[in-house]
């Protein structure tokens, strides 16, 4: 192989790596500026603050109204807070087959949980609300762990939550302000 070919070969092959890396560069730009639009275009559908400087001594998350609520019209809400590293009150009462509506923050970090296997998943942000309706499929035992790393102790942090049929947690939501299955509670 002559001098002439040796750089011909090793020219072209830059050029391809070139290619290859404007490529790359295009396809990210490219994805950065649609993805910018999008975003712009859809904004958030709501948000919800809340002080978490005056949470626990006044307002909707005091201790004495979180866990679950049965409405006079029936609606069925679940208020919890999470904090390093627990989470308020550590086992929740839902029903199966009817809509629930979690509402939740965090007092300090970013938590977040999810509820066994199934879509009741949210993150929690310090100053905002988080809130989803869902309805569990069947009864039974769940755990909910936290799934946003907030600390050393986040492996640790977990809570309980019992699906009961209906009719049960109905009789047992009428007798009670608010229900919760934290022992002793
Ligand atoms: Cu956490």
């Amino acid at each position: 192989m002559n001098g002439s070919s040796a750089e011909h070969v090793a020219e072209a092959a830059e050029r391809r790596w070139a290619f290859v890396v404007g490529a790359i560069v295009a396809t990210m730009v490219l994805v950065m500026i649609v993805t910018g639009l999008h975003w712009a275009a859809m904004p958030p559908s709501r948000v919800e603050t809340v002080d978490v400087r005056t949470l626990h001594v006044q307002g909707e998350f005091v201790e004495s109204n979180l866990g679950t609520q049965l409405g006079a019209n029936g609606k069925v809400t679940v208020r919890l807070v999470a904090q390093q590293y627990s989470f308020q009150p550590q086992c929740l009462v839902v029903p199966a087959g009817m809509p629930v509506t979690f509402r939740a923050t965090s007092t300090d970090a970013i938590h977040g949980f999810v509820v066994g296997a199934t879509n009741a998943n949210t993150m929690l942000v310090p100053g905002f609300v988080s809130t989803f309706t869902i309805t569990f499929p069947k009864a039974g035992d769940q755990l909910m762990p936290c799934h946003e790393y907030c600390g050393t102790g986040h492996e640790a942090m977990w809570a309980h939550v019992q699906v009961l049929p209906a009719a049960e947690f109905l009789s047992k939501a009428r007798g009670a302000e608010r229900l919760s299955c934290v022992p002793g509670k």
